[in-house]
């Protein structure tokens, strides 16, 4: 369901919670690829453009920095969409309910009829079905196969030409479930008969939801649809069908939030089980693929920080301290180990699936490694790293009383100077002194070497 939208915005996102710098050229790119998967997936061209000039303000804004503009980009991107996707209503059934269906010629209204059949008779719910189609001349039996396959009453009149006295005849017997589905026709386009005709249907049968039923490769015209039946008849909401079969939902399921009408369940697939109640912040999760992101930005949020801060404030300055990376280590840690981080974090949840579980355990034991071999520092030595390159002696004591290899000094110290470099050049830049080519490059360089911190 809508697949590539989906893997364009994840990359988006990996792409900003993983970037080093979100400069200039980044953040472009970035929106680049946002635009044109949203306009692939049919949603409105200027609703695109609004959704990611604000991206690209927010990206450039100077003064949210480090992880918070990480944080705030893609919480700004997943409030855009959500605002998009517009708010759902949950249909709360009263003692006597009936649903009307309307759309045009083949959107689905009947399959979908037996997908609500089996979704509110799993509920408890005693359900039945009236073919009022008296146009197309296979509608009855379908729905009557549909009624034998997934077991609910279906009433139709294979001979009468006249809906509301199809209706009328089992009027009385329908009364005994507290749910009544009506099947009524398609047309090739929206005419006058139509809407009388369903005028009629609507005020005899008296529907306590009226939903339009369009199919998800419609794309924006179901704004127009949407208007027109809810002038005709007051139509409570909206199904949208074959999610499952279109790259272009986004266009169905954004214009009828324009239109002021919301989508109420999304049809999946041809089985009567593919049916789902459209949540928006759910389905939106899912399409970012965002796991748990909510809990991430909370914990990263409540860290005792402290420590953090003022290591942020030392980057920032351009100092960097072996305090400042047993900082980061540390709340690292405390977030839950990596694997608790890659598999909150968007996108990451793919990568994740890419490292295999020995270098995941490599990699967290050498961040193990490096967090004991600090600890066993004295205070002189964790000011001036500089001391362990010179007197290499400290550097076995430090092994022994860590518990690890002088490798992993070695290597601690080789990186602590690297990021140091990159911190300085950071802050130079920030101040002017650097130019952003230079910075880049640094910075790839980091990233190949890279110990993730
Ligand atoms: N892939 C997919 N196919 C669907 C879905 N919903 C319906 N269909 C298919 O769409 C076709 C038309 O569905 P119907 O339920 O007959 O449509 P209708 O609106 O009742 O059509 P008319 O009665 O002719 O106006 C059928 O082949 C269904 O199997 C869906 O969510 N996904
Ligand atoms: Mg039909």
């Amino acid at each position: 369901m809508l697949d590539k939208l989906s893997s364009a915005i994840k990359k988006a996102t990996d792409k900003i919670a993983n970037a080093v710098f979100l400069d200039k050229t980044l953040v472009d790119g970035i929106v680049k690829e946002l635009q044109r998967a949203l306009i692939e997936a049919d949603v409105n061209v200027s609703l695109v453009l609004e959704i990611t000039k604000k991206i690209k303000q927010a990206a450039l804004d100077e003064r949210i920095k480090g992880i918070e503009k990480r944080e705030h980009l893609i919480k700004l991107l997943h409030d855009e969409l959500l605002g998009i996707l517009g708010e759902s209503r949950e249909i709360k059934l009263g003692k006597k309910n009936t649903f009307m269906m309307l759309g045009l010629y083949g959107a689905g209204k009947t399959t979908t009829i037996s997908k609500l059949a089996l979704y509110y008779s799993k509920r408890g719910h005693k359900v039945a079905a009236i073919g009022l189609d008296v146009h197309r001349p296979a509608a009855s039996d379908q729905l009557k196969q549909l009624g034998e396959r997934s077991n609910f009453a279906v009433f139709i009149d294979k001979e009468e030409k006249d809906p509301i006295k199809i209706w009328k005849k089992y009027e009385k017997e329908l009364s005994k479930y507290d749910l009544i589905l009506v099947d009524t026709a398609g047309r090739d386009s929206l005419d006058d008969a139509l809407i009388s005709e369903i005028k009629a249907i609507s005020k005899i049968a008296n529907p306590t939801e009226t939903f339009l039923v369009l199919q998800a490769d419609i794309g924006q015209a179901a704004q127009k649809q949407a208007r027109v039946f809810k002038e005709a008849v007051q139509i409570t909401g909206v199904i949208i069908t074959r999610m499952d079969s279109t790259a272009k939902a986004g266009g169905a399921l954004t214009a009828c939030h324009e239109a002021k009408v919301p989508v109420i369940f999304i049809g999946t697939g041809e089985k009567p089980h593919d049916l789902e109640h459209f949540e928006p912040e759910s389905f939106l999760s899912r399409l970012l693929g965002m796991g748990d992101l909510k809990s991430l930005m909370e914990k990263i949020q409540s860290l005792d920080s402290e420590k953090l801060k003022q290591s942020q404030k030392n980057i920032q300055e351009g100092k960097l301290t072996l305090r400042d990376v047993q900082a980061q280590l540390e709340s690292a840690e405390s977030i839950g180990g990596m694997e608790k981080i890659m598999s909150m974090m968007p996108g990451l949840g793919k990568a994740r699936e890419k490292i295999t579980d020995a270098q995941l355990e490599q990699q967290q034991k050498k961040m193990k490694n490096y967090k004991n071999a600090i600890n066993s520092m004295t205070e002189e030595e964790i000011n001036n790293p500089e001391l362990l390159e010179k007197q290499t002696t400290r550097i076995q004591r430090i092994a022994k009383g860590a518990g690890v290899s002088t490798t992993d000094i070695r290597a601690l110290i080789k990186q602590y100077k690297m990021l140091q470099d990159l911190v300085k050049n950071q802050s130079a830049m920030s101040s002017g002194k650097i130019d952003q080519k230079t910075l880049m490059k640094m910075a790839r360089k980091f990233g190949k070497k890279g110990m993730r911190i």
